[in-house]
């Protein structure tokens, strides 16, 4: 059996005191060792930022990648595959690959740790940053209206939706289970309280403002019922939003359907023809 201490990587985490962080690591360490994953079998692949330190501070192996750029590399490794990043890193910059990778159906995990805030280069707006907030690049509030990730993912075809909050680590651990479990790619938004830098967006304003979805009694299969509850603003949902079963990208390249590449023998391919094409 994994125990969560065997992937304490032995750095101590760098993160603020109180930082949203901390639950967030803590609940995907307590997934794998629920599922019983061996560090060795785990990939977890970050963008740039304070939430993608976070390979550092778990044993398992891990590849930092560019600012936005997770998800990339992510899904070329493709083994039992975490990939992890900010607001800024994955609604930002790596918009178009977050988009995109929703759409393949690629078989991996995707964390966003959104505290509605660039951390660590000390406090611009995000893209998830709500319309009228007033933060250091936006003295007298965002003029732009925010954007919903969950109702993106949605949208592109993702067959895994969620959202978790970092307060409440069993809750986000199941989570994190459940979107590993998931054959087909898996999207956790997570409230990430940054206590530094959004010192106006604390823990209790989010637990006044959430509310679970299975509580509600939230059918999952039904895909007008996560928009629904997607658009919500006033009450704030998380659980699952949606999940549904669907040929992963992989599946549908028989090549590689039942074997992987690298398992393919290689002396009965005859490479001459291609050769020829380079002499
Ligand atoms: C290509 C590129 N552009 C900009 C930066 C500077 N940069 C580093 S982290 C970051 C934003 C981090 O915000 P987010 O992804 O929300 O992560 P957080 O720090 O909030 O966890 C930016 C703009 C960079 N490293 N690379
Ligand atoms: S700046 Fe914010 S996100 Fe970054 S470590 Fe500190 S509290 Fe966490
Ligand atoms: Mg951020």
């Amino acid at each position: 059996m994994v125990t969560v201490s065997e992937l304490n990587s032995g750095n101590p985490p760098t993160w603020c005191p109180g930082c949203g962080n901390f639950g967030i690591l803590l609940a995907l360490k307590g997934a794998l060792s629920k599922l019983n994953i061996p560090p060795e079998e785990t990939v977890i692949v970050s963008g740039v930022g304070c939430g993608s330190k976070l390979p550092h501070f778990i044993k398992t192996y891990g590849f930092e990648g560019l600012h936005g750029r997770s998800l990339p590399p992510a899904t070329g490794i493709h083994l039992a595959v975490v990939a992890v990043g900010g607001d800024g890193d994955g609604y930002g910059i790596g918009m178009a690959h977050f988009v995109h990778t929703m759409r393949r159906n690629v078989d991996l995990t995707y964390i966003v740790q959104d505290n509605e805030i660039y951390g660590l280069t000390t406090g611009q707006t995000s893209p998830t940053t709500r319309k009228g907030t007033k933060t250091k690049s936006t003295p007298n509030g965002v003029i732009e209206q925010e954007v919903n990730p969950i109702l993106i993912s949605l949208a592109a075809g993702a067959t895994f939706v969620a959202r978790g909050f970092a307060g409440d680590i069993p809750h986000l651990t199941d989570l994190i289970a459940k979107g590993i479990e998931h054959k087909g790619v898996s999207h956790i938004d997570v409230f990430q309280p940054c206590v530094t830098w959004r010192k106006d967006l604390p823990y209790d304003v989010y637990q006044k403002k959430i509310y679970k979805l299975d509580a509600e009694g939230h059918d999952t299969s039904n895909y007008q019922a996560a928009v629904a509850r997607a658009h919500e603003t006033e009450r704030w949902p998380i659980g699952i939003f949606y999940n549904v079963p669907r040929a992963t990208y992989t599946e549908e390249i028989p090549f590689i359907k039942e074997i992987p590449l690298v398992k393919h023998p290689i002396d009965k391919v005859d490479i001459s023809k291609y050769l020829k094409e380079f002499m």
